[in-house]
């Protein structure tokens, strides 16, 4: 039931003769008994050849069979305007959907109808079938709805007590796995590469990223979308040393419109950061100006969303001065609240920020299956980063003491001494906290051979998968 703009709204079958006709009367019938809140735009003006009707006669045929009303409704921001519009029960309603937004959007509406995906700039028609009932109209791109993309059809002039509104359809959800599937499923599954080699020569980088929309498999019988830099999720992890030039070419060949914000430059966002439509590339460039372990992620509304389906990573930008160990690691948390299988997150579950999954480097448990390594004697290093969306990392190494923490800017501890002087003797962290966005890394110095236990020690995060191993042999 989707009629484009290129070639204009599709005839309907008639009941009032040809459609200019009918959309002249839409026009008596919105304007004068209506009477539409915000006044969409009318689709097309009366035709010369049919004079609109009196105020009273449209009056009288409010509520008679054969109608067209035509409306135009904008998208603004993330919003449909009008978000309400009145329409005359038993009237055939066609609405047009204008996308003024920076971001693909579509209406879909409760009875099944819809316009299909609207790039920015252009505009679809939808013919909505006769309208007994009052329905529900929402975008139905991952997130959206719950921003406030929400379209409410009210009917008018109903005489039938039983015209109710129908509920909208809800896509079941997936069962969330318990953790012993999730255990499984990481043994089965390659694990995201956790080493960090060290920054590639040269202080200029250039990366292409291509994000590209598919599905992951979280178990055998779970699944979901997964939106990605390069194929993975985290995309690349990124090194270098400070006033290094990154140059990244972005190329959007998803579905949706895409972006990329990195945490490890300084500037103005409008530009580099700006939404970019399927099939379209933008090249961001940046001068890492100060060290630290910085995010990037998808920076395209709602951010939660693009986020939470796996768009994000990192750049590391080595400190001056960090001291050589044996080991380095990345870890990047970040969670999944799981929708229907192989569709994108739940947003309903977004929006609670209790997660389903939470996972290192993209899925659950994957170092419990595929430890992280150390000799004894070794000196390691773990970066460590919160992609969030939401939750907090309270990073911990069961069994082991940082005597090296970097978070933010600063060490806090460094060689078992705290470097504002203020302990006199040995100390060294338990902990490293992280809110969403925030990274730093640890060092320590594994001394006995066994299994240490990576965690979240927010446990019940560490439960839903915020867990691996560091084994360390002779
Ligand atoms: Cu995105």
């Amino acid at each position: 039931m989707t009629s484009s703009s290129a070639t204009g709204p599709r005839p309907l079958p008639g009941r009032d003769g040809p459609p200019e006709r009918r959309a002249a009367l839409a026009v008596a019938g919105v304007v004068a008994v209506v009477a539409l809140s915000v006044a969409g735009a009318l689709a097309r003006p009366a035709a010369a050849d049919v004079p609109a009707a009196p105020a009273s006669a449209t009056q009288a045929s409010a509520v008679a069979p054969g109608h067209t009303t035509s409306v135009t409704v904008r998208v603004e921001g993330m919003a449909f305007s009008p978000s309400r519009i009145e329409v005359p029960a038993g009237d055939d309603l066609r609405i047009t959907v204008q996308n003024d937004g920076d971001q693909r959007h579509d209406l879909v509406l409760a009875n099944g109808t819809g316009t299909g995906l609207i790039a920015p700039g252009d505009r679809t028609t939808v013919d909505v079938g006769t309208v007994t009932s009052s329905l529900d109209g929402w975008c139905s791109l991952p997130g959206h709805r719950q921003m406030g993309m929400t379209l409410e059809v009210v009917t008018t002039g109903s005489t039938d007590p039983a015209a109710e509104r129908p509920p909208a359809p809800a896509d079941a959800p997936s069962d969330v796995p318990t953790m012993a599937r999730l255990q499984d499923a990481a043994r089965h599954s390659p694990a995201y590469p956790a080493a960090l080699p060290p920054a590639p020569p040269g202080t200029e980088h250039d990366y292409t990223f291509t994000v590209t929309e598919q599905v992951q498999q979280v178990t055998p019988r779970v699944s979901r979308a997964v939106w990605t830099y390069n194929g993975t999720s985290p995309g690349p992890m990124l090194r270098g040393h400070v006033g290094d030039t990154f140059r990244v070419t972005l190329v959007n060949h998803g579905s949706m419109g895409h972006s990329v914000d990195f945490h490890a430059g300084e500037l103005a966002p409008d530009e580099p950061m700006r939404t970019i439509e399927p099939g379209q590339s933008l090249t961001y460039t940046f001068t890492a100006d100060r060290a630290g372990i910085w995010m990037y992620h998808c920076s395209t509304a709602p951010i939660s969303q693009h986020i939470a389906n796996g768009m994000f990573g990192a750049v590391v930008i080595d400190p001056a001065g960090l001291d050589p160990v044996d080991e380095e690691y990345v870890l990047v948390q970040s969670e999944q609240y799981l929708g229907a299988n192989g569709a994108p997150a739940d947003p309903a579950k977004v929006a609670t920020g209790i997660p389903d999954i939470v996972t290192f480097n993209g899925r659950a448990f994957q170092y419990d299956a595929h430890p992280l390594t150390a000799r004894v004697g070794d000196r390691v290093r773990i970066w460590v980063l919160d992609a969030g969306p939401d939750a907090s990392w309270s990073f911990h190494v069961v069994g082991a003491q940082f005597d090296t923490v970097w978070t933010e800017g600063r060490y806090s501890v460094r060689d078992g001494r705290a470097t504002d002087g203020s302990a006199s003797g040995p100390t060294g962290a338990q902990v490293l906290p992280l809110l969403a966005a925030q990274g730093g890394f640890v060092e320590l110095t594994v001394t006995e051979p066994g299994h240490y236990a990576i965690v979240n020690h927010q446990m019940s995060l560490a439960e839903k998968g915020a867990h691996g191993v560091l084994e360390v042999t002779r």
